[in-house]
């Protein structure tokens, strides 16, 4: 027998695992809901299991969405739309991450979504993070840090982060030569750090960095990440406790 996962039987291991949270965050869901819905792989399986679930009537809930990329697939899967509005509270916005540390501290924004993610993520009650097992990492910065950045202050932005310890690189489209450019036009900066030591810290000094719209650290955010392992989804908690996802008592 083969111990060692081909390439291949890992991403399929792995889209399961993507599946499995997104079935389980659909579950927790109530009808009235308003909802934040999340970018990348993992959230496009939520929208499509929700769109799912509304188009057979067993609930009705509305969104919005963190990426124009999710709110066509919204669409698509008929789940209605609203608008940012002065008083709303989202009463759970549920979304992938590229990295889960200590504390269900995040590094999000391989998307290139996470200033809209971010201010989801405030504008909701309950900060639902899904996640494959690949995601839990015993500490943050193995994946580049993303930054949005204004493109008028980009050599700078690249300079000063650059002597906060890390390499900086442009992200560039996947499919030409152009920079990427995110749904609000501005630039990603991928921050190489290979290991963030003292993440609050790396978060404030970002802060203070003009230019920067917003960084992919999400400190303090998430309530829970349900995270798939072995065939089973556990809810992981800010204090490193896990329990099944049906004791999370603590939703909206
Ligand atoms: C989008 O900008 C990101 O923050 C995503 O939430 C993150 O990249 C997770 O994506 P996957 O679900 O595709 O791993």
């Amino acid at each position: 027998m083969a111990l060692v996962m081909t390439a291949t039987e890992s991403a399929n291991t792995q889209n399961e695992q993507k599946k499995a949270v997104a079935r389980a965050a659909v579950g927790v869901l109530r009808s009235g809901m308003h909802l934040g819905l999340g970018s990348g792989s993992t959230s496009q399986e939520f929208i499509r299991l929700l769109g799912e679930k509304m188009q057979s009537g067993a609930l009705r809930v509305d969104g919005i969405a963190t990426s124009v990329e999710s709110e066509n697939l919204a669409r698509q899967c008929g789940i209605p739309l609203i608008e940012p509005e002065r008083g709303l509270k989202l009463d759970l916005a549920v979304d992938g991450a590229d990295e889960i540390g200590p504390g269900l501290s995040l590094i999000k924004g391989g998307g290139g979504a996470h200033l809209r993610e971010k201010v989801i993520a405030r504008a909701a009650r309950y900060f639902l993070v899904i996640a494959d097992a690949s995601k839990v990492v015993p500490r943050l910065g193995r994946f580049p840090l993303p930054l949005e950045v204004v493109p008028f202050s980009l050599p700078w932005v690249m300079d000063e982060v650059a002597g906060l310890g890390c390499k900086p690189v442009q992200r560039m489209s996947k499919n030409s030569a152009q920079p990427y450019k995110t749904d609000q036009q501005n630039f990603i900066v991928d921050c190489h750090f290979g290991q963030i030591v003292d993440a609050e810290k790396l978060a404030r000094q970002l802060q203070q960095i003009p230019g920067i719209v917003e960084h992919g650290l999400f400190l303090g955010y998430a309530k829970a990440a349900l995270v798939a392992n072995d065939g089973r989804v556990a809810a992981m908690l800010p204090d490193g406790r896990s329990k099944p996802v049906e004791e999370l008592s603590e939703l909206p």
